[in-house]
């Protein structure tokens, strides 16, 4: 297992910053490392990142990451490269340019946009998508060796019993069955991960919310399914072999077990965020009641307000953190 400081000795010979290497040092008794659990990529020289098309050989990972110290990540390409310009803004580190190149641009199956110490990466929908994201990320982040990383998870969800456009930041994130566990079949068999969220961030983040004032949030349970339609209880799918008072009965039983909002990524991006020390949050809108209805019927343009609001308070936290770290610098 790569523990604690190794990622700090592992730091490939290619790419020394001698000048850092003090700070490092010092550091290395306080700071949180990104980890990897793989002793067969201990010391490699090359690791192709392949769905990001970046390598630990070909590319100066530390260079180009080692400062990342937030990591949004959400499920398209588009929303997130407009998170990296909001951020930009935010942050008042504008380059003058008004587009931020997508660094991961020699492959369409993920985009990443980087600005000072926020990276901003798409994951697509369902669990296999986000995982194999997220095992390239953390390799990434190890590679680079950067330390005390937050994520977030900054997505769009079904409410249940919540006026559309709510915003919920979720507090444990649990599977099908309302079990806060996440299955995978591997060498064909079960492994169980736990589903622990940082409950601090969550904490800190709703209270962002209360303090930014702009729209409804609430703290809660996400629900994460393998599907949007049959997965999620809908009626309008191409299949749909269960009867609406089915439907109304499993919703009702998840929002009586303290699920908020449904999605399809929550319990992997906490098993592997867990696993690999970042400290990580989901937050959520809703765009829709699934209480009411089935089909998201807004207009784009309300969609697209409700889907700025967790950039909205991702990026007001973000500012608060870096604020706070200049003062005490
Ligand atoms: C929320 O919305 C997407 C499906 O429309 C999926 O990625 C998710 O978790
Ligand atoms: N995303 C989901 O997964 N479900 C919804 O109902 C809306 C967005």
């Amino acid at each position: 297992m790569f523990m604690r400081g190794v990622g700090i000795l592992e730091r490939s010979a290619n790419f020394p910053r001698p000048s850092e290497k003090m700070d490092l040092m010092k550091s290395k008794e306080t700071s949180r490392p990104v980890l990897m659990q793989n002793p067969y990529l201990q010391g490699v020289k090359e690791d192709i990142l392949y769905h990001f098309n970046l390598g630990k050989g070909t590319h100066n990972l530390p260079a180009l990451f080692g400062d990342v110290k937030f990591v949004g990540v959400g499920g398209s390409a588009q929303r997130m490269r407009e998170f990296i310009e909001y951020i930009a803004t935010e942050l008042g580190i504008e380059d003058g340019q008004s587009n931020y190149p997508n660094i991961c641009a020699g492959t369409d199956r993920y985009a990443m946009y980087k600005v000072g110490p926020v990276l901003s990466v798409s994951h697509g929908i369902g669990i296999p998508s986000m995982s194999t994201m997220l095992h390239e990320l953390i390799k990434l982040l190890h590679h680079a060796q950067c330390t005390d990383v937050t994520i977030v998870r900054i997505g769009t969800s079904g409410g249940l019993g919540l006026e559309p456009g709510t915003v919920v930041v979720t507090r444990q994130s649990v599977d099908a069955t309302f079990l806060p566990k996440f299955e995978q079949l591997i060498l064909g068999k079960k492994v169980v991960r736990d589903t622990d969220l940082d409950r601090s961030l969550a904490e800190e983040l709703f209270e962002c919310s209360k303090e930014l004032g702009q729209f409804e949030t609430v703290i809660g349970d996400t629900m994460c399914t393998l599907d949007f339609y049959e997965g999620q209880g809908r009626l309008d799918g191409a299949f749909c072999l269960y009867t609406e008072k089915e439907k109304h009965e499993y919703l009702t039983k998840a929002q009586e077990a303290g699920v908020c909002n449904i999605e399809m990524e929550s319990t992997v991006f906490a098993a592997m965020c867990k696993l690999g020390n970042l400290r990580a949050a989901v937050v959520c809108t809703t765009l829709l009641d699934r209480l009411k209805r089935d089909q998201v019927t807004s207009s784009h343009d309300v969609l697209h307000d409700y889907q700025q609001r967790p950039q909205r308070l991702v990026a007001y936290y973000i500012k608060k953190q870096l604020k706070a770290k200049a003062r005490n610098s």
